[in-house]
């Protein structure tokens, strides 16, 4: 980890202190001169006694990098010499970065200022009073005190925080904000971040820390994950914050200017890295000879002149990289004292060779775009809450906060920071690959055949956040939805279910006191028309058990099934049966469902009740109006539904194949369907566009109103504003981003507005079709680059044909991808398992961006079928061709199929497709995970799109009304 925001050389050399209290020295630094002062406080271990005997590691990092070639991170194939990025900053560097920050092409420095400048407010209202404030680095004075201006002003209680290894740039710039601000408390942290940070884990007030300057562009994606991911593990407690200051993806050529300037400052700068090493070389030799440095002859190993400075932008990565270029042949000569040194790391000590065009890299500078920002904080541990860019969305100030629990795993960035990764999981993990895509399109983890134990852990913590956090003690026998029972049935049932599972997979007793298997076996789901039907139940106890009693039962259910997973684990080698596997997967799905039942429960809740997860502000909302867009599919007669390899009869007895992929008796036996061209929006229906349905509808005089209300909403006034329902505030729908949030409605409701608008819902089959379809032309069409793939998606064009194309460069046969029920190719920043814990605005509906990064090459518009909220279908819940109900759980589907005699008009349940905020991930991939509801069910987070017959081009009058 380069040390960073306004970087410092010694980073390199400070020790690691393994305990953060162990060398900590505080200092108050009483400035005669002023009553103002700071604390100084010294986190750097003491030098080691014998640390002159060794080769300080810069030395070494310099002869590493300079004798072996390597594959830089994400760097294709080339492989090149290094120098440690950091060289850039002595003295002599940090002047030059600091004048570059004022020239013209260098928009960062402006843009970042600007930023400060125009967003303070919103900033500062995510910096509550009393808290600490924490800068990654000893900032720059021209940035700092922007924010110190405000937080002086419109904040009290405020400890401003300074890191950095060198004490020097600490006194400078603490000295001078110190006599400005009486406000504002200030401390000095003399230390590596890793020493000063885990300080922090123990505070007790609240904290942001602040990461700005686009340091981390100087990282690889993995490297900024695994940093972030140590700060949030060891240094933040829940709704802690960091505020990064990172630049975005844009016009190569705006990128190329900036790290070129006319100047040359640039060129000075990066140049500089040469003799900087040309120094520290010969300071170490001199120690060596026995001189003082000052009287040492220069052994410059490097000829600067015979340099100049590349660099180079790669569009793909969003990445420009800088490298020392030589201009003639040349050589490196080791000095005399250094040979044995040089010998010991790469063998021997012979001087080095440097043919002309041979290029040392020194520094990448990544760029962020949407989707990435997203990865970076699913990949650490925290949730991306605000963006503030400046006017031209070329550089932004990003808020990410950390949850209480999340069900996102962490990325496993080892196999990212090898060499050759240039994909950084823009697509998540699959289950197989049966198409034979090529590597880059598939993910680096593969799911395993049983739920793993970290995914376990944090279904649990959500769990528990849900049930004993968000829903007060105080709130447990409410009943927010009377078609279900109150929320403590559900605190036993996820166990006594998962237990009854466990039992039958081990086949060993159930969990003592066997009562609460009983009574919590199952929940009731009563028909809403008539609520005297309803399928068996358990029932209920006439009074409900002490809820420690019934905790304490859950941890025993826990410790039974981590023993499990323990045992079968993958590195285990201990293989389960296919029967043992579908009762953990049972047990593991149900629990997910249920996480978002219980959260749609708690959405209904007295807002003034519930406990937020997680501190959210709602960005606010300017009247910009979704850009509409529709995209075409031609269909096909042999579109394959359900899973097929996952026969609970076939199986049984069977030990559990590796790759093999669970799903409920629902989604199978697969079945061939066949579809007709049909067109779909790509983004669907918002809360804006809904409300302005509702005042059309009332305004036109039309009196079932009040049924078309979404139970989603409260409203707020006569007026007939509403806001929105969540578990983290209820955001306006006229102010805020909300109104661009897709509408949670019963399917009733969305019939009416699609009626209304002369459109329809998608059949199962066509929204299957179009999911899949799509995800995959996506992640194909981003690995295939331009240049293998000379031909873009055309608006007339339909999307399978559009993906047949993409499928013929990699040799695979169209017809293929409608007959496999691999997992969906959902974007890395889906909004799913609560990488939010509300929805967030339809990608679409954003005015496009100055430059997005995303599909703008191959020119398909941007869809999201998965994330967000689920989608109604026009499709009733029947059973496919050969149903048969699992032995294991025989109800799940079977007690909710509509006799077959029912017409249409008195059907009562209908299938849900995709994914909410609320769903986990494995079953949000799952693209034959079917869902269900009463049709006039208004709880459920699912939203609809429309639909229509025939293509987009064929049907020029395809203006929506709205
Ligand atoms: C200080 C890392 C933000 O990468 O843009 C400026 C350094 N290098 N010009 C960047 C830099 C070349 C800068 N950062």
């Amino acid at each position: 980890m380069v040390a960073t925001a306004d970087y410092d050389i010694a980073s390199s050399f400070a020790a690691h202190s393994p305990s953060p209290d162990s060398g900590k020295a505080i200092v108050a630094v009483a400035d005669a001169s002023s009553a103002h002062k700071y604390q100084f406080i010294e986190y750097r271990a003491a030098a080691s006694p014998n640390h002159h005997k060794n080769v300080p590691p810069m030395v070494t990092q310099i002869i590493d990098g300079l004798t072996k070639r390597r594959l830089l991170p994400t760097d294709g194939n080339s492989e090149n010499r290094s120098l440690p990025t950091v060289l850039l900053y002595d003295d002599k560097g940090l002047n030059l970065f600091d004048r570059i920050t004022y020239v013209p092409e260098y928009y960062l420095a402006e843009c970042e200022i600007d930023v400060l400048k125009t967003r303070t407010r919103e900033i500062v209202a995510e910096i509550p009073n009393d808290s600490d404030v924490i800068e990654l680095g000893c900032g720059s004075l021209r940035k700092t005190q922007l924010l110190l201006d405000a937080l002086d002003q419109m904040r009290s209680g405020i400890t401003y925080y300074a890191i950095d290894v060198m004490p020097m740039p600490l006194h400078s710039a603490l000295g001078t904000l110190a006599e400005k601000y009486k406000n504002i408390t200030f401390v000095a942290l003399c230390g590596t971040y890793d020493e000063v940070l885990t300080h922090f884990k123990k505070a007790t007030r609240r904290k942001t820390l602040l990461w700005l300057g686009s340091s981390i562009g100087n990282n690889s994606r993995a490297e900024s994950i695994e940093f972030l991911s140590s700060i949030t593990d060891n240094a933040l407690v829940a709704n802690d914050a960091i505020i990064i200051g990172m630049d975005r993806k844009k016009d190569p050529d705006v990128i190329m200017a900036a790290y070129h300037d006319s100047e040359g400052l640039t060129n000075q700068f990066e140049l500089n890295a040469l003799s900087h090493v040309n120094n520290i070389i010969s300071e170490y030799t001199a120690t060596l000879k026995g001189l003082i440095a000052a009287d040492s002859v220069a052994d410059d190993i490097f000829d600067v002149e015979k340099f100049c400075y590349t660099g180079d932008y790669d569009e793909v990565v969003g990445r420009h990289s800088a490298y020392l270029e030589a201009r003639e042949d040349t050589m490196i000569s080791w000095p005399r004292e250094l040979a044995p040194a040089v010998e010991r790391i790469c063998g021997n000590s012979s001087d080095i060779a440097i043919k002309r065009g041979e290029r040392i890299y020194i520094e990448s500078s990544y760029k962020y775009g949407k989707e990435d920002f997203e990865i970076l904080a699913q990949g650490s541990g925290l949730v991306h809450s605000a963006e503030w860019s400046d006017s031209r969305s070329y550089y932004s100030l990003n808020l990410f906060r950390k949850p209480r629990s999340t069900m996102s795993p962490r990325t496993d960035v080892t196999a990212a920071k090898g060499a050759n990764s240039n994909f950084w999981g823009s697509v998540e993990s699959r289950a197989q690959n049966p198409l034979h895509l090529p590597l880059n399109v598939m993910a680096r983890k593969q799911p395993s055949t049983i739920p793993r134990k970290n995914e376990w852990e944090h279904l649990w913590s959500v769990w528990d956040t849900l049930s004993l956090h968000i829903i007060p003690r105080s709130k447990l026998l409410d009943r927010p939805i009377d078609l279900r029972h109150p929320f403590i049935f559900y605190l036993g049932h996820l166990s006594a279910f998962a237990d009854i599972h466990m039992a039958a997979a081990e086949c060993t007793p159930l969990t003592q006191p066997e009562s609460f298997a009983q009574w919590f076996e199952r929940g009731i789901d009563p028909n809403m028309v008539d609520p005297t039907i309803c399928h068996s139940h358990s029932e209920i106890p006439a009074e409900w058990p002490e809820v420690n009693a019934i905790l304490a039962y859950r941890d025993r259910v826990r410790a039974r099934i981590t023993n499990w997973i323990g045992v079968h684990d993958e590195t285990s080698g201990v293989v389960p049966t296919a029967d043992a596997a579908r009762h953990v997967w049972m047990a593991f799905e149900h629990e997910a469902m249920h996480i978002e039942t219980m959260l749609y429960m708690a959405v209904q809740m007295n807002p003034a009740e519930i406990c937020s997860p997680i501190v959210t502000t709602f960005a606010a909302y300017h009247g910009a109006q979704p850009r509409e867009s529709w995209i075409s599919y031609t269909g096909g007669s042999n579109i394959l539904l359900g899973l097929h390899n996952d026969s609970e009869g076939a199986l049984k007895s069977q030990m559990l194949s590796s790759g093999h992929v669970f799903g409920w008796d629902n989604e199978g036996p697969s079945m061939a369907v066949s579809v007709k061209p049909f067109s779909v929006r790509t983004q669907p229906i918002t809360n804006g566009e809904y409300l302005r349905f509702l005042k059309t509808r009332l305004s036109a005089g039309q009196d079932d109103c009040d049924n078309l209300v979404p139970k989603s909403w409260v409203q707020l006034d006569e007026c007939g504003d509403y806001t929105v329902r969540t578990v983290v505030g209820n955001p306006s729908i006229t102010s805020t981003e909300a109104s661009l949030w897709p509408v949670f409605v019963s399917q009733k409701q969305a019939t009416a507005y699609t009626s209304w608008c002369g459109k329809r819902l998608p059949s199962e089959a066509e929204w299957t079709h179009a999911s899949r379809t799509y995800h995959l032309a996506r992640a194909l069409g981003k690995s295939t680059s331009t240049a293998q793939n000379s031909f873009g998606f055309q608006t007339s064009q339909s999307v399978d044909a559009y993906l047949s194309n993409l499928l013929a460069t990699q040799g695979i046969d169209a017809s293929e991808y409608t007959r496999a029920a691999f997992d969906l190719f959902v974007p890395a920043d889906a909004n799913i398992g609560f990488a939010h814990w509300h929805p967030v605005p339809e990608a679409t509906a954003h005015p496009p961006d100055a430059y997005a990064g995303d599909d703008k090459e191959n020119g398909l518009p941007e869809a999201r079928f998965i994330g967000n909220g689920w989608e109604w279908t026009s499709t009733q819940f029947h059973p496919f061709d050969d149903f048969s109900p699992s032995e294991m759980y025989p109800g799940y589907s079977a007690d909710f199929f509509d006799p077959p005699s029912t017409s249409d008009a008195d059907y009562t349940h209908y299938v849900v497709k995709g994914a909410s905020y609320a769903t986990h991930r494995r079953m949000a991939h799952r693209q034959t995970f079917r869902n269900w509801y009463q049709r006039g069910y208004p709880y459920v987070l699912a939203t609809f799109r429309l639909y229509r017959r025939g293509m987009c081009d064929l049907e020029p009058e395809l203006v929506p009304l709205v």
